[in-house]
């Protein structure tokens, strides 16, 4: 009786071995669900390259950045010195002072350590209802914030509950750096761009060469034209010191792309593409000139 006990510890102990051994580790895929209005997302993921999978299953555009917190910030302290203020400013805009005054405002209502210490670490570019969008990006450990700012009759989504905190752990995660296809250099005034896209899924890297002093830093944003987009309305509908500047719904149909990194970066983001004629565009493209437009044949 001992003996066949014996056996089959030894048995279940080969197997477990077996299964330990052999099965190669998957990688994990961050999911992450914008509703209106709040992320559904684990509160930790992994440090290295991790793939989000970012779903809209909301009426409005959405879309997330992380920002990496410096060590004395807490989350509380993000949203009282960070992120208030630029509420308080678009309040102003909407009370009818102009851009060009509100954004000097800005500047000294923002605490020195937003532009010295905090770092905005990418995220997805903005997604239209029902879409979902992948991109992959390199984390340290830390402290991150997720939000997303786009608006909701003139409030931006922060002041509604997207923007919460995320830890990245000191573990390392078994996702691989992504092979691209198609590369995109940004530098602060235009996307050099390398490599063919093709119908079916494309993983472009995006290479964050510079960042803006003092300002935003540089992103991509994938958007489908048809016959009755006017891509003037869609570099206009991205600035949100407009009035009408990111209030759903969109006059395009938005796909994804990367938020911004600092220079020196690269963030990875999958397409799968359908024939037709599509734009990258920069939410800051009017004053920059970076839109580029593609047909898929
Ligand atoms: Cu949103």
């Amino acid at each position: 009786m001992m003996k066949n006990f014996f056996c089959f510890f030894l048995i279940c102990i080969t197997f477990l071995t077996f299964i330990s051994c052999g099965t190669p580790q998957k990688e994990i895929i961050v999911k992450v669900v914008a509703k209106d209005f709040l992320f559904e997302v684990a509160s930790t993921v992994p440090s290295g390259w991790n793939r989000f999978q970012f779903t809209n299953s909301g009426h409005a555009e959405h879309f997330f950045i992380l920002n990496l917190l410096p060590d004395s910030i807490n989350f509380l302290r993000y949203r009282n010195e960070a992120s208030k203020p630029f509420e308080m400013v678009y309040d102003s805009i909407k009370a009818g002072a102009a851009k060009e005054e509100t954004g000097v405002l800005l500047g000294t209502m923002l605490p020195a350590w937003y532009f010295t210490e905090l770092k905005q670490m990418g995220g997805s570019g903005i997604v239209g209802a029902g879409q979902t969008a992948q991109v992959t990006l390199n984390l340290k450990p830390g402290i991150y914030v997720m939000e997303c700012y786009i608006k909701e009759k003139g409030v931006f989504h922060t002041a509604f509950g997207m923007i919460r905190p995320i830890t990245v752990t000191s573990e390392v995660s078994k996702t691989k750096e992504p092979k691209a296809n198609y590369e995109m250099t940004l530098t602060n005034f235009k996307y050099e761009i390398k490599g063919e896209l093709h119908v079916g899924v494309n993983t472009i890297a995006v290479h964050f060469n510079e960042h803006p002093q003092n300002a935003f830093g540089n992103d991509v944003h994938l958007v489908e034209l048809t016959d009755s987009t006017n891509l003037d309305e869609v570099i206009e509908w991205l600035d949100w010191m407009n009035i009408e500047g990111l209030e759903p719904p969109a006059s395009a149909t938005f796909l994804g792309g990367t938020q911004e990194m600092p220079a020196g970066y690269t963030s990875y983001f999958t397409v799968t593409f359908n024939r037709g004629d599509f734009a990258w565009v920069a939410e800051t493209a009017g004053s920059k000139g970076m839109v580029h437009t593609f047909t898929i044949k």
